[in-house]
C-alpha cells in the first residue's frame, strides 16, 4: 500500500521537529531529585535530532516532576525507589515502546554536555555501532573537575575491563552513553543490577553479544549537584564492576554460564 501524502492537517498535528521515522532518535533520563539542573540539561539537547525525550523519575523529593512537565517531556513516575539501574529499565522499555531506532542515555544533572548528541548517535545511526560511551577520558578528566580518587579508580577499573572484554576503550564508567534498537532488543538488560552497576553489567552483555562498540570524546563536568556517589558507594561500585568482570570470564571459558550474558529471544523486528 502507498503512503498517504501528509495533509497540512496531519502536519501540523506532528511534532514541530522530529527525527525521520526510520531514524527516530529518544532520548532517555534516569532522573533523582534533577529539578534544580534539568532545564539547563533540556535546553543543550540538539531538539531538531530528537523525536521524544523521556523523563523517569526515581521518586525525587524535589520539583524534579513539575518541571519535567512545564518543559513538555514524557514522564514516567517509579512508585518506589528502585535506584538508577532501575530507573534505566523503565527508561529503555518505554523507549522501545515509543519506537525508537537509537536510544540515549543523558543525567539529567547536567554532568555530559548535551551539544554532543550528535556526535554520540552518529555512528548508530549509520549502522556501524551499537553501543556509543561519550568518555571523558579522551579529554582532560581532572581539569573539568573529576576528584583525583574517582580518576584513579576509574583507570584502574577501565584497565581490568579491558583485559577482561579484550577492548581498548578509554573508559566504561561515563553516564552518556546511545544504543541501537537492535541492542536493546538483544540483551536482556531487565536481569541486570538496579544500582550503579547496571552500566557495567550492559557493556559485558554488548561485548558477550558481539555488539559493535565505540566512543567519542566529551567534556568532564564535576559541580556540586552533579554526583551523589561518596567514597562508600564508590567502593561498592568498584567490587561489583570486578563481580562483573568476573562472571564475564567464567561464563567466556564456559565454567559458570550467566543468563544476563545470553542473547533475549529474538523479538519480531
Ligand atoms: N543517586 C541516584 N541517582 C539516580 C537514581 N535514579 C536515577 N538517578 C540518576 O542517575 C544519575 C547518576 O547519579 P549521580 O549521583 O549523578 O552519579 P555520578 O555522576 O556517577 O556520580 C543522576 O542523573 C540521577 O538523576 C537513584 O535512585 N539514585
Ligand atoms: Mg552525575
Amino acid at each position: 500500500m502507498r503512503p498517504k501524502p501528509a495533509t497540512a492537517q496531519s502536519a501540523a498535528a506532528a511534532p514541530a521537529v522530529t527525527g525521520t521515522p526510520s531514524n527516530r532518535v529518544i532520548v532517555v533520563m534516569p532522573a533523582y531529585n534533577a529539578a534544580r539542573t534539568l532545564e539547563r540539561t533540556y535546553r543543550d539537547i540538539p531538539h531538531e535530532l530528537v523525536s521524544k525525550i523521556i523523563l523517569v523519575d526515581d521518586v525525587s523529593k524535589d520539583d524534579t516532576v513539575a518541571v519535567a512537565r512545564q518543559l513538555g517531556l514524557d514522564v514516567i513516575i517509579h512508585r518506589q525507589n528502585l535506584g538508577y539501574g532501575g530507573n534505566q529499565k523503565t527508561c529503555y522499555d518505554a523507549a522501545l515502546e515509543a519506537g525508537a531506532d537509537a536510544v540515549v542515555m543523558l543525567h539529567p544533572d547536567y554532568q555530559y554536555d548535551a551539544t554532543r548528541i550528535p556526535a554520540l548517535v552518529g555512528p548508530i545511526l549509520d549502522g556501524t555501532k551499537d553501543l556509543m560511551l561519550g568518555s571523558r577520558f579522551l579529554g582532560d578528566p581532572l581539569a573539568g573537575g573529576m576528584p583525583r580518587w574517582k580518576y584513579i579508580s576509574n583507570r584502574f577499573l577501565t584497565g581490568v575491563e579491558n583485559m577482561v572484554f579484550g577492548l581498548h576503550l578509554s573508559e566504561y564508567h561515563t553516564g552518556f552513553r546511545a544504543y541501537s534498537r537492535h541492542l536493546l532488543e538483544t540483551i536482556p538488560y531487565r536481569l541486570n543490577s538496579n544500582d550503579f552497576v547496571f552500566d557495567q553489567d550492559l557493556v559485558a552483555q554488548a561485548v558477550a553479544c558481539g555488539m559493535r562498540i565505540g566512543e567519542i570524546a566529551v567534556p568532564t563536568r564535576y559541580f556540586e549537584e552533579a554526583s551523589s556517589v561518596n567514597f562508600r558507594r564508590s567502593v561498592i561500585y568498584g567490587l561489583s564492576t570486578l563481580r562483573v568482570s568476573v562472571r564475564f570470564l567464567l561464563h567466556r571459558m564456559r565454567l559458570r554460564r550467566s543468563p544476563k550474558l545470553a542473547q533475549q529471544k529474538p523479538t519480531t523486528r
